[in-house]
């Protein structure tokens, strides 16, 4: 039976850029606030610390935040000597932190549904969970990354926004930088704009020192600049992460996405997002039912701490945008890439997914 500590070290070996892990008893995770400007870990253990952490995005990206999930009702099992209302409590807290991304939500319940199951020792059940769902997802980010570098020709620019990479996922390359990364590996010669991000500056910050560590060449843009470029035939292929795909193929993500997909289908350039099939949200019909989170105004009119706005401005931020299904060229998933009609097509991947093809 593989332990916890194997599967890091094992995952440590394969030299990936791991957001978050376990280690002396203690979680650790890389600060995402304060990249590229100082790498700086944190080490906790209690689960309120967790919460807060990916509440105020010191760890962050759909597939990190999911993962967070297992990790941390691990560390509330490990801490409450495997007291069932303990770590269903903690569930609980972890759920309440990020309302829109689906992965989060889904790795709590199937670490709840050991709990309710039947079986000897409740931690080393979770343990072997946990353990499972870790390196499923580090699995679908080379599956979902080779069926995406398919989508991705010689000479291609890909434009792509906020940072699905490696630190918002399981250390390979998340789910866009996972397809970016696979066509790099293969020798294509690619280029990659990458957009800032407003307010947060994700692509600035995470994306452009992760394609600088892989060596892909790039870009950075202003989140204003997508629709000149793509005017200009600059770009070939748009690439962005997914924090929910409701049944329909709506998609929610970084904001700003929407006004890319418009540019993109104005100009006749694919827009592709790059998810997993644990992010299809098939409870859901569309877009417009997917909660956005709306974060506190200050991360607007200020950036690390430093006013950028009069003293008093209102500003309004919420976090993601929903774009829908018709400005969508292709969902790249780990069983490949879905096309419209989504209704059907997803619901046939989700079928799959559970007969386990
Ligand atoms: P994956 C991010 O949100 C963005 O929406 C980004 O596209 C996504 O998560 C990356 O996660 P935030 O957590 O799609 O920075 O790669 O608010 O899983």
């Amino acid at each position: 039976m593989k332990r916890i500590h194997e599967l890091v070290r094992s995952f440590q070996e394969q030299e990936l850029l791991l957001p978050i892990w376990f280690e002396e008893d203690k979680l650790h995770f890389i600060d995402q606030k304060k990249l590229p400007f100082e790498s700086r870990i944190e080490a906790i253990t209690e689960v309120d610390e967790l919460a807060t952490a990916i509440k105020d995005m010191t760890i962050r990206g759909s597939g990190a935040i999911g993962t967070c999930g297992a990790w941390g009702l691990y560390l509330a099992a490990l801490r409450s000597h495997g007291n069932p209302e303990a770590i269903i409590q903690a569930g609980a807290l972890l759920k309440q932190t990020r309302p829109t991304a689906v992965n989060l939500m889904k790795t709590v319940d199937e670490i709840i549904g050991i709990v309710q199951g039947k079986g000897s020792d409740l931690i080393e059940r979770i343990e072997q969970k946990t353990i499972e769902i870790l390196e499923r997802q580090l699995a679908f980010e080379h599956q979902l990354g080779s069926h995406g570098a398919e989508m991705i020709d010689e000479g291609d620019a890909i434009l792509t926004h906020c940072h699905s990479g490696a630190l918002a996922g399981s250390g390979y390359g998340g789910r866009a930088l996972s397809v970016i990364r696979k066509a790099h590996e293969q020798g294509k010669n690619i280029h990659v704009y990458t957009c800032e991000t407003r307010p947060y500056l994700q692509g600035a910050r995470i994306t452009a020192y992760e394609l600088k560590k892989f060596g892909i060449p790039h870009t950075l843009l202003t989140d204003n600049m997508s629709g000149y470029c793509m005017s200009q035939g600059m770009v070939q292929k748009v690439v962005v992460g997914s924090d929910r795909v409701a049944s329909n193929g709506d998609l929610a993500n970084k904001i700003g996405t929407y006004m890319h997909a418009l540019a993109a289908k104005a100009n006749g350039v694919p827009f592709y997002t790059a998810t997993s099939s644990h992010t299809i949200d098939l409870a859901v019909a569309a877009g417009r039912d997917i909660e956005v989170e709306f974060r506190d105004a200050s991360e607007v009119t200020s950036f690390q701490k430093r006013a950028i706005a009069p003293e008093g401005t209102n500003a309004l931020y919420p976090s993601f945008d929903i774009t829908p299904n018709e400005l969508i060229s292709g969902i790249i998933t780990e069983k490949g890439v879905m096309q419209a009609p989504y209704p059907s097509s997803l619901r046939s991947l989700q079928s799959t997914v559970e007969s386990g093809v």
